[in-house]
């Protein structure tokens, strides 16, 4: 039996649904997804198996301008992601069309030395006859070698992009066993859960400043387990709104990710939170370490 095996990156602005579609690809949750743009911050990959191929996916943070040291570090990521792989898919929000950042990374890859497709993602939210020209516009500006438009959200034309991707990737050997779906450690899984929740219950600066590491993970005898999360926000003020009204606030962000968590890991989980305010975090080489990420400079 000949198998398949490659790596695919996943890239584009924030806010492009990539998160959306590799979950949609993997058919499960691996990446954490929200109405927010700059929820990914590291790399995450989700092996997906199709036929006799083995395709890793690896999910990367939105490219956009980067100011802080926190966004420095995840724009790195994303672009060391789209070089290190077989192929670079560039998802890009059908809606939003062709906009600057887009333009940018566009200008980026046309100079790359890995083959290129095109996403054209959410095209839900467009009428029809605004995607083949939309397509046009943006293939003239970078070598891409297929073109796909696809509902992340939906699944509508999900499966023919699996199959493709299947059918391109190099023969050789699988890379991971075929029921892993994911590289993401369980402690740094519960991290990202949380903010996930953050991301969608706080608005304005909260969710762009706080930060989430698992301190604590202790299984118990029942089967069930106790993990500890702390909160990081950059300032006092960013503390108040996390833990909110009585601590309602942050009561609600508990329960959604331990209702989330339970139901990932099949198991009890018994969810405590402590909000910290670390000033310039973001800007902390230690920190943006703890996130698994590689600081740039
Ligand atoms: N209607 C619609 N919404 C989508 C689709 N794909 C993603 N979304 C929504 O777009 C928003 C952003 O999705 P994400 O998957 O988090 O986007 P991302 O590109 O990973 O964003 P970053 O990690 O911030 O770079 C979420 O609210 C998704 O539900 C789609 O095909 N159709
Ligand atoms: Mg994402």
């Amino acid at each position: 039996m000949t198998t398949r095996c490659g790596t695919v990156a996943v890239l584009g602005a924030p806010n492009a649904g990539k998160s959306t579609l590799v979950n949609r690809l993997a058919g499960a949750k691996v990446t954490i997804v929200s109405p927010k743009p700059q929820t990914t911050r590291f790399r995450i990959r989700a092996v997906v198996m199709r036929g006799e191929a083995q395709i890793i996916l690896t999910d990367t943070p939105g490219i956009f301008r980067p100011r802080r040291r926190l966004d420095r570090a995840m724009v790195a990521a994303a672009w060391g992601g789209a070089q290190d792989a077989d192929l670079d898919c560039l998802v890009v929000d059908s809606r939003a069309g062709l906009t600057e950042p887009v333009r940018e990374i566009l200008a980026r890859l046309a100079s790359g030395r890995v083959p290129l497709w095109l996403v054209l993602n959410k095209i839900d939210l467009i009428p029809r006859e605004r995607l083949l020209p939309l397509a046009a516009e943006i293939t003239a500006l970078a070598p891409f070698r297929e073109t796909f438009m696809v509902s992340a959200e939906t699944g509508d034309g999900v499966d023919r992009l699996l199959d493709r991707l299947a059918e391109a990737m190099p023969e050789g050997p699988y890379l991971f066993p075929e029921d892993e779906l994911s590289d993401l450690p369980d402690r740094m899984l519960a991290a990202e859960i949380v903010r996930e929740q953050i991301l969608r219950l706080t608005h304005e600066e909260v969710p762009h400043h706080a930060s989430v590491e698992t301190e604590s993970w202790q299984e118990r005898e029942d089967g069930s387990v106790r993990v500890d999360c702390t909160v990081y926000v950059s300032r006092p003020g960013q503390k108040a709104i996390l833990i909110g009204e009585k601590g309602a606030k942050i009561k609600e962000i508990g329960r959604r990710a331990r209702a989330e968590l339970t139901a990932l890991l099949g198991r009890p989980v018994h969810l405590f939170l402590n909000v910290k305010d670390r000033p310039g975090w973001d800007e902390e080489r230690g920190r943006i370490r703890a996130l698994g990420l590689e600081d740039p400079e």
